[in-house]
This record gives C-alpha cells, structure tokens and sequence, in this order.
C-alpha cells in the first residue's frame, strides 16, 4: 500500500552540504518526494515537534540541536514507505547503523545523526500536517 512519511534532514546535514546525497539515497530507493522545503526552526517549534520525548534527559538539547542551523522537511512516499524509510536511515545511533544506510555513510554521533523519519502510521499523519498543507503536497 502505498504510504507517506515525515523525513527531516537534520542541521548537522544542512551545515554539511550533504542534503543532494542524501535526498539521492532516497530517490535511490525508490522513494518519491512529493514536499520538500527548508526551515529554520525556533526552539519551540522543536520542543512542539519533539514534545513526545519531552521526559527524556536529552531533550532540552535534542530541540536546541534541531533548531540549531536550517532543516529539510519533507514527505516520502512510497509502498510501506514509513517502515522502509526506518530501513534506509538506519539505527539512531550510527555506531549501530549497517553498512548502506544515511546514518551508517553520514551521522556523526546519536544526537547528530542527519536524519528523522516516522516510527509509525499515525506519528507520520501528525508529522506531516505539522510541517505541511495539503495544497503543499504535489507527488
Ligand atoms: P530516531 O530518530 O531514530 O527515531 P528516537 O525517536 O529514539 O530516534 O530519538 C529522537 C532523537 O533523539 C534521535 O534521533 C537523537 C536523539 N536521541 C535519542 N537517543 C539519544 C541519546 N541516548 N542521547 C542523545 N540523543 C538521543
Ligand atoms: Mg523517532
């Protein structure tokens, strides 16, 4: 069936110079991205945006990170795109990322990891409407 899911390549990525690779791993396996745009976000937004990982002791600086330089969000689609998307990041923490996966070519460390995408159908529906419209998703 064919699905929708939320990436966002992350600021490490973005101050990298590397989001033309990793959107080319993407279309590479088959994915079609049907939104994409380039935010800034503030530190709230990415409290709201992280706000289920609000009780972890990380959080504090996993938004400040995320609204640290611009972000790439965009939505993927594709048959099981949300579970296939997992497979091709790879694991959080790049030290356990196989071999071919962004995480495993690009992540500098488990907070730094250069890429976000959903962990399941209805995180992906909020995500995306967090980020985008319906007039905005063109695929
Ligand atoms: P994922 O991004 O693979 O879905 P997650 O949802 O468990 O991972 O965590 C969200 C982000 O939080 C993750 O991409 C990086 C950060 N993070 C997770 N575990 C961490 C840890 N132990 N130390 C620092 N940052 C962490
Ligand atoms: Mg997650």
């Amino acid at each position: 069936m064919t699905e929708r899911t939320l990436s966002i390549i992350k600021p490490d990525a973005t101050q990298r110079n590397i989001t033309g690779d990793i959107n080319s791993m993407i279309e590479a396996a088959g994915f079609a991205i049907i939104a994409q745009k380039m935010l800034k976000l503030t530190f709230e937004q990415a409290k709201k945006f992280y706000e289920v990982h609000s009780d972890k002791p990380f959080y504090e600086d996993l938004c400040k990170f995320l609204s640290s330089a611009p972000v790439i969000v965009q939505v993927l689609e594709k048959e099981n795109a949300i579970l296939d998307y997992r497979k091709l990041m790879g694991a959080t923490n790049p030290i356990n990322a196989e071999v071919g996966t962004i995480r495993n070519r690009f992540a500098i460390s488990v907070d730094q990891n250069s890429v976000h995408g959903s962990d399941a159908k209805e995180t992906a529906v909020s995500e995306i409407n967090f980020f985008f419209s319906d007039i905005e998703l063109v695929g």
